[in-house]
């Protein structure tokens, strides 16, 4: 076990003998990991998360949002008779009710959820029904976050989507080269450069009010959804901690970028990267019927355009990360953020071309 989780698991308010806590999930962000507890003869499953304080400076902040998410869809779901421990994320609060633990020793913010049994988060698409599915999923995720009062959210990473922000970072780590890789990889920073101008047609829609505002999940790729094992239809949404305010264009458009694709995202070989229509029409379905009468003319006329907005954002990230050497996304192997940013550049390039079928497929939901 890489930390004391006897210690770290008996905080918090549940019961039993630890028979094991491994490391789980494909998650780019936080440390991850499944445990086991044994009480009298039931074994339970939970995942614990060491959060990333590097980046979610403000933890307590950052728990308060999720409280308040999660209590929000719990009361939901229970006035219509659901099971909240298996429609939402739940939290298990420490025994003198906190959101998470703090542990001095390994300096390490800790929090833990209740497992959803019998549901999959998916790294690729195996069925355009389930991606359908992720989108109803998602589009119902934001009908509630809709109706939830966001007043009391905390803004846990301002500029998140800001993609001309996003470029400053980006050119600020071609300049500082830490690494000295940038000679390395002067086809990939000069796509880049060369599409300078996405940068600000979504920020400056939402600044000027032409395009609403919204509080949103921010970070909506497929393996942040769960879907039942048997059924596929959708479980729960997952990964809360990006909720904030947001236009819908980025939510479509991340999950575009990660699902139509019907290669991983460090794909090597980049001819299995490219952007599937079929998928991106089950999408817009799914998330276009969840969503209803509440979409906006201006967001309609854009979210294709997000997909594209938010590859080329993701592939600037993790090519600023690969210069800045690996500080942000978790990388199992050397060289895995370069050929993330590879394959994010390769579907730009497939995005452009399919713009106008992508438009039209749009304007038929
Ligand atoms: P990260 O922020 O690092 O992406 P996530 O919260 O998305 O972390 O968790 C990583 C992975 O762990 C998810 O993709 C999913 O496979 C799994 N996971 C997270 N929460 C749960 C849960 N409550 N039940 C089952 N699996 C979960
Ligand atoms: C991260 O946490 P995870 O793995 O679900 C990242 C997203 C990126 C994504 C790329 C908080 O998502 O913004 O789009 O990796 N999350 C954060 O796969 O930065
Ligand atoms: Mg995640």
């Amino acid at each position: 076990m890489d930390y004391d989780f006897n210690k770290i698991i008996s905080k918090f308010d549940l019961e039993g003998e630890v028979l094991s806590c491994e490391s789980y999930g494909e998650g780019h962000i936080n440390q991850t990991y499944l445990a086991e507890v044994k009480k009298g003869e039931e074994v339970k499953r939970y995942i614990v998360q060491k959060i990333n304080h590097k980046l979610f400076t403000n933890v307590p902040a950052l728990m308060n949002n999720i409280k308040q998410v999660t209590e929000f869809n719990r009361q939901k779901i229970l006035s219509r008779g659901g099971n909240p421990d298996r429609e939402s994320l739940s939290l298990v609060y420490t025994k003198d009710g906190n959101t998470f633990y703090y542990d001095s020793e390994s300096d390490g913010y800790f929090r833990i959820y209740k497992f959803i049994e019998n549901a999959i988060a998916y790294q690729v698409v195996e069925k355009p029904e389930h991606f359908y599915q992720s989108a109803v999923a998602f589009g119902n995720f934001a009908n509630l976050l809709a109706e939830f009062d966001a007043s009391g959210l905390y803004e846990v990473i301002p500029d998140f989507h800001n993609t001309e922000k996003r470029f400053k970072d980006f050119c600020e780590s071609v300049r500082l080269d830490k690494m000295g890789r940038a000679k390395t990889v002067e086809k990939e920073i000069e796509f880049v450069m060369q599409r300078k101008e996405y940068c600000g047609r979504i920020v400056s829609l939402l600044r000027s009010g032409q395009m609403p505002t919204k509080v949103t999940h921010n970070d909506t790729k497929l393996n942040n959804v769960m879907l039942d094992e048997k059924t596929g239809e959708p479980v729960a949404v997952i990964d809360l901690d990006t909720i904030m305010p947001g236009s819908i264009c980025y939510d479509f458009g991340d999950s575009i970028r990660f699902g139509c694709n019907p290669a991983v995202e460090d794909e090597k070989d980049l001819s299995k990267v490219n952007l599937s229509l079929e998928l991106f029409e089950a999408y817009a379905k799914g998330y276009l019927g969840a969503l209803k009468n509440s979409v906006t003319k201006i967001e309609k006329d854009n979210l294709a355009f997000g997909a594209i907005l938010m590859t080329y954002e993701c592939g600037m990230r993790f090519l600023a990360d690969y210069l800045d050497s690996d500080v942000y996304f978790r990388r199992k192997r050397e060289g895995q953020n370069l050929d993330r940013a590879r394959t994010q550049f390769k579907l730009v390039e497939d995005m452009e071309k399919l713009l106008p079928k992508m438009q039209e497929i749009i304007n038929k939901y």
